[in-house]
């Protein structure tokens, strides 16, 4: 690889109190250990290794936080000099003890940044953690070799292949971390420590030679192979995760330098692969989903400090919780105190079961309750600054609750609807405050799913779009901006999947081909298995033509529930192909003058599945419902669980090439018709060689 060197300007200030160096790194937004901050850390060591006045050096950071890590926005392109590694020899081998001291969110190279110190102290508010895995990397900064020496292999294995932060105090009793210092006392807590190990004249121990940790796991292979079946499951599809544990194992099996050597090369191979060029392009699509052009990152928010949630239904109270989960107050509102009360218990029994598996304190689903005030009635919401509706899909019962929220309401609160496919404008137009009036809409269930669709009316104020925008981010889901139109983006990208599978299964395959397929591809479940679970009866139909699906339901077939679906169901509720089922579809297709076109392989079916989603996408930006193709991708990855692994639809079809997707698309047009009818916008980017995502 080329090596370039950095002459840019210094982001280190060095200070040298009462023989202790510090050196101080200030490099905004996150202190990422790019080019720039590798050599004035480079530098700043040499020079306070000659200094003979200096006994101890702290490695500390300005801004938000300790290092978050290499610079993402690196990888793929050419390792400009120095090097991580150049730079954690030279810390690692000093003559005199270097101290890290860590606050805000000490993340991967930032951690292997201080595991290569000597001593690390951290403020108590302090997290750390190795994500690398989340980019589809693994810690290759020696990470995957010091961390087992600390913390064993079994944590070690778990800590870098989940990717998971854990807490100051956690980290010391794993001891990765020497010593807590309250907030505000970091630098003096660190000089302080470094004036007592030079005092003490402790000898420099590095963690490279400990052994005790990994020796106990020498000749265990199973540990690994028990580690992986565990986790086969949730490893599925992804890289990065057999890669850790092909390096943990090195950690055990080889000496240090050998060990680093095949972490380096383990690392090489993620850095290409397709996999972590999808997951490193999801992290900056979801921090890009909040810029928006006319709406600058300055404009002003309402204040929210309270807030109303229409309907205690699954919906409802899902909504609810995630204000709650932060502490804001919510009035909950039902029509029936039957409803208000199966609501609250559903709430109550949401954090109980939480509280089970040791996430929560039993006093603080006590104060999460207590912050709800439940309600008969809309007139309770006469104060909240914001008020979400969220009660069944039907225009005039929306609109006659906000033209009943209008008179109610105070000026300026934020009216929001969690349609997922009604026309919000024309809800908007029961109000005389358009303006103040938008869609947040959830995906089931709200307290756990992480993607919001925030829905900007005709009419909406350009700072009620900020305050939902900030409000997501502030309740832990992840928005991405939509326009008006049926479905919006997620909804609307994925209606495809299905009809095209019920059209599909009428050609031949059955339900168990085409889900396998869908599974393979990466997804938890096909669209058969998902019609059965949510139930046939429940999922949108229309009584006025015959479908396969009415025939089921009319034969009281109606999932997982009821007699099964689309497949029969043992006493385990595992998927059977169904004799029934399958005599039903054949009937269908003969109705319907199918023909039957025999096996399809598996590429047909994904095709036939996935390429008209990819031709949704290109609609939806053609008509401006989403901003770029990169919040698609986010809607489909963090909506209905697109293998993040392939980047979401419009990052894939970049990675097949989108003159295939268009011929797959043609063929299709001239078999079944208009439906399949590329986009124009897809047409121009296959024909300029262009792509949607690819800058
Ligand atoms: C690694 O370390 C590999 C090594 O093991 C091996 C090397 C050989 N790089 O998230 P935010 C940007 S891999 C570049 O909104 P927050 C981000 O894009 C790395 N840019 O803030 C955004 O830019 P913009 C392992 C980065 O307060 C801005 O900073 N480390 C990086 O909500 C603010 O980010 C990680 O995976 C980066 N490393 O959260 C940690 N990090 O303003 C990744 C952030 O233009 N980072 N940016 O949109 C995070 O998890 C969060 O950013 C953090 C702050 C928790 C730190």
């Amino acid at each position: 690889m080329n090596s370039v060197v950095v002459t840019d300007k210094s982001v280190a200030t060095i200070s040298v109190e009462d023989g202790i160096g510090v050196v101080s790194i200030d490099s905004p937004p996150v202190n990422a250990l790019g080019a720039v901050v590798r050599q004035s850390l480079n530098d700043s060591f040499r020079q306070l290794a000659n200094d003979a006045a200096v006994k101890a050096i702290v490695l500390i950071c300005e801004g938000r936080t300790f290092f978050a890590g290499a610079d993402i926005s690196e990888f793929g392109r050419p390792i400009q000099e120095p090097r991580l590694a150049t730079i954690f020899d030279l810390i690692e081998n000093m003559s005199k003890p270097v101290l890290a001291a860590i606050h805000g969110t000490g993340l991967g190279g930032g951690l292997e940044l201080a595991l290569v110190c000597h001593h690390r102290v951290a403020e108590r508010t302090a997290k750390v953690g190795l994500p690398e895995v989340k980019l589809g990397l693994l810690p290759g900064a020696g990470g995957t070799q010091r961390l087992p020496r600390i913390v064993g292999i079994e944590d070690a294995l778990e800590l870098i292949t989940s990717g998971r932060q854990i807490g100051a105090a956690e980290a010391q009793r794993l001891g990765l971390i020497d010593a807590l210092a309250e907030p505000g006392a970091l630098r003096t807590t660190a000089i302080q420590f470094a004036r007592q190990v030079v005092a003490d004249g402790r000898p420099l121990t590095r963690i490279r030679d400990r052994e005790d940790a990994i020796a106990a796991a020498r000749g265990k292979p199973e540990i690994f192979s028990d580690f992986r079946t565990k986790n086969s499951r949730l490893f599925r599809g992804f890289r990065a995760p057999e890669a850790i544990v092909k390096a943990v194992e090195a950690a055990v099996n080889l000496p240090f330098e050998a060990g680093i050597a095949r972490e380096r090369e383990l690392l090489g191979e993620l850095v290409a692969s397709v996999e972590s060029q999808a997951q490193r392009y999801m992290f900056f699509a979801e921090r890009e989903t909040t810029k928006i052009p006319d709406v600058p990152s300055d404009t002003p928010v309402r204040p929210v400090k309270s807030v109303g949630v229409i309907g205690a239904g699954t919906m409802g109270g899902g909504i609810a919780m995630t204000f709650l989960n932060v502490g804001i107050p919510v009035t909950l509102v039902e029509t029936s105190q039957a409803a208000l009360d199966r609501g609250l218990g559903v709430i109550r029994s949401n954090y109980e079961n939480t509280a089970k598996k040791g996430r929560m304190s039993v006093s603080q689903i006590e104060e999460r309750m207590e912050l709800i005030t439940p309600a008969l009635g809309l007139d309770a919401l006469s104060d909240v600054d914001l008020v979400i509706e969220a009660v069944f899909e039907s225009m005039s019962v929306k609109k006659e609750i906000f033209s009943k929220l209008d008179q109610i309401a105070r000026p300026g609160a934020i009216l929001a609807s969690n349609t997922s496919f009604l026309d919000l404008d024309e809800i908007a137009e029961a109000t005389t405050r358009p303006e103040d009036v938008i869609g947040l809409h959830y995906f089931s269930p709200a307290n756990v799913m992480r993607l919001l669709e925030v829905v900007r009316g005709e009419k909406t104020a350009l700072d009620v779009i900020a305050t939902a925008m900030k409000l997501a981010k502030q309740t832990g889901k992840q928005p991405i901006l939509a326009r008006v139109c049926n479905g919006f983006v997620a909804n609307r990208l994925m209606s495809p999947r299905s009809r095209q599978a019920e059209a599909l299964v009428l050609e031949g395959p059955t339900p168990s081909d085409i889900d396998r397929v869908m599974v393979e591809y990466g997804f938890a479940m096909g669209p058969f298995q998902m019609a059965d679970l949510v139930g046939l009866d429940v999922l949108g139909r229309n009584d006025s033509i015959r479908t396969l699906r009415g025939d089921l339901v009319a034969k009281d077939r109606l999932g997982q529930k009821k007699n099964g679906g689309y497949y029969d169901y043992d006493e385990r509720r595992k998927p059977q192909p169904s004799p029934v089922a399958a005599r039903l579809i054949a009937e269908f297709a003969a109705a319907q003058g199918v023909q039957n076109r025999g096996v399809q392989t598996d590429e047909d079916i994904r095709a036939r599945l996935l390429f008209p989603i990819v031709n949704e996408g290109a609609r939806i930006l053609e008509e401006k419902i989403a901003l770029r193709a990169s919040d698609i991708d986010v809607a489909a990855v963090l909506g209905y669980n697109w293998p993040a692994y392939t980047g979401g639809p419009m990052f894939w079809a970049d990675t097949i090439g989108l003159p295939l997707i268009v011929a797959n698309l043609r063929a299709f047009q001239d078999q079944y018709g208009d439906t399949f009818k590329p986009a124009a916008l897809l047409e121009q980017l296959a024909k300029d060689g262009k792509s949607f995502t690819r800058k």
